[in-house]
């Protein structure tokens, strides 16, 4: 029989000092509840001082933000850990530490990060973190290349597919970016006046076959092992520092939804900062955005050359001029998943802060609109967008 429960935060207290791996557990006293996401319970366990030492992290055998109407798989808190471990193993300078995990009680602990933010709140405040669009790109790099056929053993990489299969985390990403905005589903949610650009988005033909492009590569290219929502509510910050955190969306998938999925929430702020900010510091901030999306994808792309370079196991992989082949298939990927999510997040049910927190209506509307047509130039173009440059080029021209 599970053991599962939800815990209180007294319990959550009793679990960080089993498990906390601290030397003074006997000092955590205090539990407070901080989760904003989507989907799980998350406390914060302060010592006697006030400080915050870890993080406990539950999953809900439902959706959160939704309700016990929607059931969901306990089993996402293993595949969010063993995900987590397995890229902090890879990556530990850009990857939250799991300090331990249950899989029956669908629980972890982890590192606390009190001294980082959570960097899509400070994109929103104009705040500048120089180093983490090229830390995101490393992250990006070491994981999935050393995840990939380029790097792993065949059965090896074979049996991580089998454990890091996520189909009913999968199932929600297939339905709210690749099916609900481009169908009339009750879960979608946009502004009334948005209702004509919606239908010419529902009527576009070959944008349709372009989405359903990437929904079948979603569902088949098992190409490495994804964080899988590496969106910008997903990574903290600090100065000189980034971490991934979140990953219960963790599964062998296409490397350009990860690498795309980081770039469209680059744009949904660049799309959103002349509803926050005056106009110089949001024209500022955006030819910053525009510079962000050079710095991710050249980090990326020129990391994953240099360790395919270094490290290819497979011998065929590693025959002359494949790679850079491989990411010219990336990086069209990338652009079309980028799109998909600045469709997503204005049309469909999961929004961001970004957008969502202008204040002014007319000013809110007009960015979400220049999201959501960006989003679809995007996706139509990507087959032949060949150069950051060209991308860049591409999003200027967009407005
Ligand atoms: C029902 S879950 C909605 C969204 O929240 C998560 O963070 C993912 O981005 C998912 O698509
Ligand atoms: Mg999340």
């Amino acid at each position: 029989m599970s053991q599962y429960r939800t815990f209180t935060a007294a319990e959550a207290v009793e679990y960080a000092q089993r498990f906390g791996g601290l030397s003074d557990a006997s000092s955590l006293v205090k539990a407070e509840e901080v989760g904003d996401g989507n989907l799980n319970l998350v406390f914060k366990i302060f010592d006697r001082d006030g400080i915050s030492r870890v993080v406990v992290k539950q999953a809900l055998p439902y959706v959160r933000c939704v309700g016990e109407t929607w059931p969901l798989t306990l089993d996402r808190a293993r595949l969010e850990a063993e995900t987590l471990v397995e890229h902090y193993r890879l990556c530990p300078q850009h990857t939250v530490k799991v300090l331990h995990y249950d899989a029956e009680l669908a629980v972890m602990v982890m590192e606390d990060l009190s001294s980082h933010r959570i960097w899509r709140g400070e994109l929103a405040q104009g705040r500048d973190y120089p180093q983490a669009t090229r830390q995101l790109g490393e992250y990006l790099a070491q994981t999935l290349f050393h995840t990939s056929d380029f790097y792993l053993h065949p059965h090896e990489k074979k049996a991580r597919v089998i454990r890091f299969t996520n189909p009913e985390m999968c199932e929600i990403t297939e339905d709210l970016f690749f099916t609900d905005p481009y169908e009339n589903h009750p879960r979608n949610d946009y502004p009334a006046q948005l209702e004509a650009d919606v239908a010419e988005l529902r009527r576009d033909e070959r944008l349709r076959n372009e989405v359903a492009g990437l929904k079948h590569r979603f569902f088949s290219h098992a190409e490495a092992h994804l964080h899988g929502d590496i969106h910008s509510g997903s990574v903290f910050v600090a100065e000189g520092s980034l971490k991934a955190i979140d990953a219960e969306f963790g599964y062998f998938g296409p490397v350009g939804f990860d690498v795309g999925t980081a770039l469209g929430n680059l744009l949904l702020n660049y799309c959103a900062l002349p509803g926050l900010l005056a106009t110089r510091e949001a024209a500022d901030g955006r030819e910053q955005r525009l510079q962000d999306v050079r710095t991710l994808w050249l980090t990326f792309a020129e990391r994953f050359q240099a360790l395919a370079a270094e490290k290819s196991r497979d011998r065929t992989l590693a025959w002359s001029g494949y790679v850079d082949a491989y990411l010219k298939k990336v990086f069209a990927d990338s652009i079309g998943y980028c799109g998909s999510e600045l469709i997503r997040r204005t049309v469909g049910m999961s929004h961001v802060a970004d957008l969502e927190t202008i204040k002014d209506e007319a000013m809110r509307i007009d960015c979400i609109r220049h999201a959501l047509s960006l989003g679809k130039t995007l996706i139509v173009a990507a087959p032949h967008i060949d150069t950051v440059d060209t991308l860049i080029a591409r999003i200027r021209q967009n407005g």
